[in-house]
């Protein structure tokens, strides 16, 4: 692998986003495939941000930061990439349920998953019920990811995927859930395909989960 895309991905590490710019416009330059870039250079560092957020060796202002310097990449990227080249791993909603507000930790699996080549549709924060299951009815998702902080609220999960069933669309897309105050036994509980305690780990789900 060329020395620049190395440099890419450390710098994406290191959250330098001006920097990750001007090293992928110098990669352009240099005649590199925006492919090339965004598979060795993009998502190998966001790759190596995942696996050390995972062990507790980054934070989250850290991972964050990553997250910022890859799209300060991808923004050079994308418009030389048709939607073909882009390698979709899947496509995934994701949402806050309704009632909450808390999205710091949703954002950070959101940007992960993208990272990771997924395709996200964000609904945000306080998402009804029916508006998970137009999502899905509409974008056709591989993956639904519902995010919970309060355990007041992390029930929403469980009528979200009733509200699905009762839709006929149940099948037709694997659930995965997280946030602080749910747990695997409570995934299981109601029904969920999947249960992830960090952002890291929601990657290495969402792919098995669709791959
Ligand atoms: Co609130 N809050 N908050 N809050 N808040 C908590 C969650 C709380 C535990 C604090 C406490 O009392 N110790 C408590 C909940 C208690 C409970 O229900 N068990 C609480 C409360 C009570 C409230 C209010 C009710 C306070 C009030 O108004 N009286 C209120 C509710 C508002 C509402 O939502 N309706 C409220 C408001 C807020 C702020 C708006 C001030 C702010 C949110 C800002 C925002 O998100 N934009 C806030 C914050 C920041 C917190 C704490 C301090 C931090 C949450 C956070 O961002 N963590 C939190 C205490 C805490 O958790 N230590 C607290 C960092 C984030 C990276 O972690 O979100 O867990 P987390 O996400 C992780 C994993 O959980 C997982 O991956 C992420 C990254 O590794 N994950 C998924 C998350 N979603 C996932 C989805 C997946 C997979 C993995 O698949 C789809």
């Amino acid at each position: 692998m060329s020395e620049i895309l190395r440099t890419i991905a450390s710098k994406l590490y290191q959250g330098e986003d001006t920097e990750v710019s001007a090293l992928v416009q110098q990669a352009l330059n240099a005649q590199l495939t925006a492919q090339e870039i965004l598979a060795n250079g993009l998502i190998a560092g966001m790759n190596n941000v995942g696996r050390d957020f995972k062990t507790g060796d980054l934070y989250v202002p850290e991972v964050l930061c990553a997250a910022r310097a890859m799209h300060a990449g991808m923004n050079l990227l994308r418009p030389l990439l048709s939607v073909s080249d882009i390698p979709t791993a899947g496509k995934c909603v994701i949402g806050t349920v309704k009632g909450d507000l808390h999205d710091i930790g949703k954002n950070l699996v959101r940007m992960m998953l993208e990272g990771a080549g997924f395709e996200t549709i964000d609904l945000g924060v306080d998402v009804k019920t029916e508006t998970f299951v137009a999502a899905v009815r509409e974008h056709k998702p591989e993956l639904l990811g519902m995010s919970a902080l309060l355990t007041t609220t992390m029930v929403e999960m469980k009528s979200t995927l009733a509200a699905l069933d009762q839709a006929g669309l149940r099948q037709s897309v694997r659930v995965m859930v997280g946030g602080a105050p749910v747990t695997s036994g409570y995934a299981s509980q109601i029904g969920a395909d999947a249960f992830a305690p960090d952002a890291a780990t929601a990657v290495e789900i969402a792919r098995r989960l669709v791959g």
